[in-house]
């Protein structure tokens, strides 16, 4: 089945409950969605496309509203930024010592080993908390990347918002979950991963990042243009998302997971690493506080388990949770199942 194209416009006119009908069918039957900016006769455009498969979510938005200008200024910063102060770094660093290691070590290529516990990237992460380290040599890194960043907590928060009105819950629901409550002074957490997936003289000995679903709420990824290597599980099978340019590709993360009571799944995904080419890739976090409580939303918690849960019973798939609990199990688990994470992060709050 192909995937649809949904125009966000239309969510502001006639047509909106067809458009939100599309936004929450790719919402449940993929795990990732895609919004390209392209300004059309002057107004954004989202455009989803989806596919059926078990409750994932894959959507590409057009005419987000992000201009071409700022997309491309972010693509020239990073890409400098990576030339100038990461890859004398990268030349040095942890996989391509050990790559060198394991092909050295070996008569053929890899002697049918590959290196399962690392990741062939540079990475780095840029959040409002630690903007006076943010690679400064880079002309224009700083500013450019800091008005990005705005832009895309904005299109972060419109996807809640759609989120939020597609699982019939109250608009703002899903952000307040996130910030961990109105009052709550440590608010949701917005982080911007800048990675470079550089050539690699053995793919096949190793991935560029390994396959894992995302431990938070929405993220927003800016990849390449034209070098791919994301890939989606689908159906137990492996499918790219190749390359749209000026796309931006949404998924939705564990936490949405849970807070849709697995209405919207997280989807494992993975780069592979290629020879050629050098990709570049800056992925969004919207995630939620670290002491923010993430549990189903009572709306989603259909009422015969409700009455279970009260008797004692086995409790529901997906139980209440601090994130920052979750966490911890996350960065000891991130390329393992995610069922036993849940299980994990419950017995710890
Ligand atoms: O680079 C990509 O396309 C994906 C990155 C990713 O999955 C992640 O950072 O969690
Ligand atoms: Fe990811």
């Amino acid at each position: 089945m192909g995937i649809p194209v949904v125009d966000f416009s239309k969510l502001n006119g006639e047509g909106r409950a067809d458009t939100m009908a599309q936004i929450a069918n790719g919402c449940k039957e993929w795990g990732f969605f895609q919004v390209r900016a392209v300004i059309f006769s002057g107004f954004p455009v989202f455009n989803a496309f989806c596919g059926h498969t078990e409750m994932l979510l894959l959507l590409q938005l057009v005419n987000h509203g992000i201009s071409e200008e700022l997309l491309e200024r972010v693509k020239k910063v990073s890409s400098e930024c990576y030339r100038l102060e990461r890859e004398p770094l990268f030349k040095e660093s942890k996989p391509v010592k050990m790559l060198d290691e394991l092909v050295r070590s070996s008569d053929t290529a890899g002697d049918g080993k590959r290196l399962d516990d690392i990741d062939y990237e540079d990475v780095f992460t840029l959040s409002d908390d630690n903007f006076n380290q943010w690679a400064s040599l880079t002309p224009g890194f700083k500013e450019t990347m800091a008005e990005y960043r705005a832009e895309l907590k904005k299109l972060g928060e419109r996807v809640m918002e759609v989120m939020d009105e597609n699982l019939g819950l109250p608009n703002g629901y899903i952000k307040e979950a996130f910030d961990g409550g109105k009052e709550n002074a440590n608010k949701a957490f917005f982080g911007t991963k800048v990675s470079h997936y550089p050539p690699c003289p053995h793919p096949e000995l190793v991935d560029g990042l390994r396959a894992h679903t995302d431990a938070g709420g929405v993220i927003l990824l800016f990849q390449d243009d034209i070098v791919g290597g994301l890939q989606i599980l689908k159906d137990g099978e492996w499918i790219d998302v190749l390359p749209v340019r000026n796309a931006i590709v949404i998924n939705t993360g564990d936490q949405i997971e849970v807070l849709s009571n697995g209405r919207y799944k997280s989807v494992w995904h993975r780069v592979k690493s290629t020879r050629d080419g050098n990709r570049r890739s800056i992925a969004s976090f919207y995630n939620p506080s670290l002491d923010a409580t993430i549990a189903p939303a009572p709306q989603l918690v259909d009422e015969k388990k409700g009455v279970e849960e009260a008797a004692g019973q086995a409790m529901g798939h997906y139980p209440r949770m601090v994130f920052g609990d979750y966490m911890n199990i996350y960065v000891e688990q991130k390329f393992l199942a995610k069922e036993p994470r849940f299980k994990a992060a419950v017995r710890a709050t």
